[in-house]
């Protein structure tokens, strides 16, 4: 195979996960922005998502939350997916949206808070069996906002306690994904504030138990492809949230802040071997003053391009210069790859795959957008800003 049929080839094997939250309203801190047509059900968060696949091809999978998603038959849900050509994927848990957990979830001082989170987080894994998901995606907005407040160390022990139990109910084949975040909604201390504390319990619990890297999760200037090539190295790198950020958490269309980052964050997956079913690539975004569907379109996109040009670095080249030392000849390779137009490349691969080369506008073309429109009256809120 030439290099390049080898990175069309590769090019060709990317899944995305799309999140239903992202095709229902969401909302800033301060307004919720509802447009038309959006879903009012699972169901038609699974049409939308089915749209975004047919028209690139790279995202198979729908990640569900519970309780936003919460249905009462979830094999039926699986098999409505499979009938419009997705796949149910990762199971998002919620512990943060419910007035007992004011101090916490799973790190709550009381221990009746502590038992509902957990039967929450079992819940959880009793839908990924009828779902047919391997992965169970945890997120704790847990935390403090003041010195004091509460015991830093007793919280730790209460999370791996928490932990523990739900990795004892994963069946062979599913993880449990711990994803960390540096603050909000606490503001002083957080009980999974960065890969490393998530490591740390990933690594007590067992193989199963894998790191999930949110992009916009961390302090500013963080370099994020270190932390990716480190959990590589330490075959712990789960899955990635992929969304883009100027501030905070932002959640932005990925790769919309920062192109060379995601790019340099892709290099190390190639890298690290991380091009793999092993690391689940998951968008973890809001839109809330732009169109869904063609904004996750152009996400999924911007991954293709960030990973197009991880592919053709010239690794030979790149390996040699670095034996050498040549700083300057180190950093042109990889440049070179970071500035060459991948468009046509990724139009190729479409092409070749019996697709529009051009997924936005056959998005637009295709009248699903007006179709929404007069057929859904009254959309969801996805949950945030509720
Ligand atoms: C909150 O920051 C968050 O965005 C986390 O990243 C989760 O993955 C997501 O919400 C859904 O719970
Ligand atoms: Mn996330
Ligand atoms: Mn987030």
């Amino acid at each position: 195979m030439t290099e390049l049929a080898a990175v069309k080839a590769a090019l060709r094997t990317q899944a995305v996960e799309t999140p239903s939250w992202a095709y229902g309203n969401s909302g800033t801190r301060f307004k919720v922005f509802a447009q038309q047509g959006v879903p009012r059900t699972p169901r038609e968060k699974l049409a939308d998502a089915a749209k975004v696949h047919e028209f690139t091809g790279a995202a198979p999978t729908v990640a569900l939350h519970i309780p936003w998603d919460r249905v009462d038959d979830y094999a039926a849900l699986a098999g409505y997916a499979e009938d419009h050509g997705v796949r149910l994927g990762t199971i998002n848990s919620n512990t943060f949206q419910d007035d007992d957990y004011r101090l916490g979830s799973v790190c709550h001082p009381e221990a009746a808070v502590r038992r509902k989170a957990v039967d929450h987080l079992l819940e959880c894994v009793d839908i990924m069996d009828a779902t047919g998901s391997r992965d169970l995606k945890l997120w704790f907005a847990d935390g403090t906002n003041y010195p004091g407040q509460d015991d830093i160390r007793a919280r730790q022990d209460r999370l791996a306690q928490a932990l523990a139990q739900v990795y004892a109910r994963l069946g062979d084949g599913q993880r449990m994904l711990l994803e960390y975040k540096l603050f909000e909604p606490a503001f002083y201390t957080t009980d999974v504030p960065d890969w490393g504390t998530a490591y740390a319990h990933c690594l007590k619990l067992g193989p199963q138990a894998q790191v999930v890297v949110d992009t916009g999760h961390h302090a500013p200037g963080t370099n994020i492809e270190f932390i990716v090539a480190t959990l590589l190295r330490e075959g712990r790198l789960g899955a990635f949230d992929f969304n883009s950020r100027f501030y905070a958490d932002d959640d932005l269309m990925v790769g919309a802040a920062d192109p060379f980052q995601l790019f340099r964050i892709m290099y190390e997956v190639v890298r690290g071997g991380g091009f793999t079913a092993d690391v689940a690539f998951m968008l973890d975004q809001c839109h809330n003053i732009e169109a869904k569907i063609p904004a996750i379109i152009r996400s999924v996109m911007n991954v293709q391009e960030a990973t197009a040009k991880a592919l053709l670095v010239d690794r030979g080249a790149l390996a040699a210069a670095q034996a050498a030392g040549d700083v300057l000849e180190a950093n042109a390779v990889l440049m070179d790859a970071y500035n060459t137009d991948v468009r046509p490349l990724l139009a190729e691969v479409r092409e070749e795959s019996g697709l529009d080369p051009d997924p936005l506008g056959a998005y637009r073309r295709s009248g699903w957008a007006e179709k929404i429109v007069a057929d859904r009256v009254g959309g969801l809120q996805a949950g945030w800003g509720a």
